[in-house]
């Protein structure tokens, strides 16, 4: 990988997995098997900086590109998704399109707390009838004076609960369908204030937060469970003209950009667990011992875990080669779907292949293989389903053909 990867990649990467390994791994399965949120390890997780891996040094980032970004994905998903993914929706989600298509102001006002981690950031788009038909927004924004009336909600939201600054998106011309639909820059008070104050972060009283924006209870998941998903409510809120993010009507494009980037560090979080999984499957074949001899020598076991690191080779090279290219400025959203539907289903593959080499023993919570399972899951389905990247990747092969 070291076409793509530099020293200063491979510091990080190493930095974030010996962090992960002393900070996050001793508490995981116990916010697992809680669903509480780990606001000490999410505290130490924003005091490293990696809250803002890859926004400007100059808004309170570390300055760092889209790779060393998906590094840090990967690297936190090997030992806890949940943590993952929590940085993955806060950051490509939630503050990237501020730094992106914010006006100057927008950005000097909500980056800074964002990037710095004093507080988490979200992202709204899906809702009842709008997932992956993007387009079937129903939340509504209708003008008022000196800004918006909000009304609406929107489901399965990462950090909703505990964050404190959203992008949502809503309709402001009905007649217009994509080209109607606009975003905005929303707050609220973190729903969890007590476990802020004592964790020392999550909170910023001087945020404009709105009246009518709330979060529902949190979400009761199969997998990612330590990671904090409700719906959020909007009813009647009032968002100032200066919180419209871009223009009327740009909400679509923009957050269609910013879904290729978030695919990419779905791809880099689904790496990280085939990674581990596959590791933990190696080593268990190689102690256990059936029929005289230890499990890896038999040659099944050795071309199953074979054709697993094959395929985190491949995925490895699709899900970089994504973000070198977006580093670049070069369009990605193919490549982008591409490294979400190959390494999503490998980490289905890989986590499952690792159950099954370590026999019952996978099957426990004594291993974290189990758990790996459970958050691999959703990474076929998150910030679109498999479905909608395989319709993204078809229509780019289509176009691409035509012009041919
Ligand atoms: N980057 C920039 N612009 C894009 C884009 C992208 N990746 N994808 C689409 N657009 C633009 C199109 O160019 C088009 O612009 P014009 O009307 O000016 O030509 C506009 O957006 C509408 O695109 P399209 O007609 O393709 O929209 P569809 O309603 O057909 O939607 C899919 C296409 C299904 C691909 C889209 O709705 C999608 O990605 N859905 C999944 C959403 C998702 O991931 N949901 C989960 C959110 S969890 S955070």
């Amino acid at each position: 990988m070291d076409r793509y990867l530099t020293p200063a990649h491979h510091e990080l990467r190493e930095g974030v997995a010996e962090f992960a390994r002393a900070t996050i791994a001793p508490v995981a399965r116990a916010h697992d098997e809680s669903g509480e949120f780990p606001w000490k390890t999410v505290a130490a997780i924003a005091r490293r900086g990696l809250l803002g891996v890859p926004m400007p040094v100059e808004i309170g980032g570390m300055g760092v590109d889209t790779l060393g970004y998906i590094l840090v994905i990967e690297e936190l998903a090997k030992v806890d998704a949940s943590h993952a993914i929590r940085v993955s929706a806060h950051t490509t989600l939630g503050t990237s399109p501020i730094a992106a298509f914010g006006a100057p102001e927008q950005q000097e006002r909500f980056v800074p707390p964002l990037a710095r981690g004093e507080v988490l950031g979200g992202f709204g788009l899906t809702e009842a009838n709008a997932g992956s038909d993007a387009s079937g927004t129903r939340t509504r924004a209708t003008k008022a004076d000196g800004g918006y009336r909000l009304n609406g909600g929107k489901m399965f939201i990462t950090n909703a609960g505990v964050g404190e600054i959203f992008v949502v998106t809503a309709v402001t011309d009905p007649s217009a369908r994509t080209h109607g639909i606009s975003s905005f820059i929303v707050c609220k008070p973190t729903a969890e204030l007590e476990a802020a104050n004592a964790a020392g972060f999550g909170h910023r009283a001087d945020l404009p937060f709105s009246d009518g924006f709330r979060a529902a209870k949190a979400e009761d998941k199969m997998g990612w469970r330590a990671s904090d998903t409700r719906e959020l409510i909007l009813e009647d809120v009032f968002v100032p003209e200066d919180q419209r993010l871009g223009d009327e009507g740009r909400g679509f494009t923009n957050f269609m950009k910013t879904l290729d980037a978030g695919r990419i560090g779905i791809a880099a979080l689904s790496l990280g667990l085939a990674e581990a999984s596959l590791e933990i499957g190696v080593r268990y074949a190689g102690t256990r011992e059936q029929f005289g001899q230890a499990v890896w020598d038999f040659q099944p076991i050795q071309f199953r875990l074979a054709d697993l690191a094959t395929d985190i080779e491949a995925g490895r090279h699709l899900a970089y080669h994504a973000a070198w290219l977006k580093d670049r400025g070069e369009p990605h959203s193919k490549q982008a779907a591409m490294a979400k539907l190959f390494c999503s289903e490998l980490a289905m593959r890989a986590t499952l292949g690792a159950i099954q080499v370590m026999g019952a023993a996978g099957y426990t919570s004594d291993y974290p293989v189990e758990r790996m399972m459970r958050d691999a899951k959703i990474c076929e389905i998150g910030e679109g389903t498999n479905e909608t990247q395989r319709l993204v990747i078809a229509r780019h092969v289509a176009a691409e053909l035509a012009g041919h």
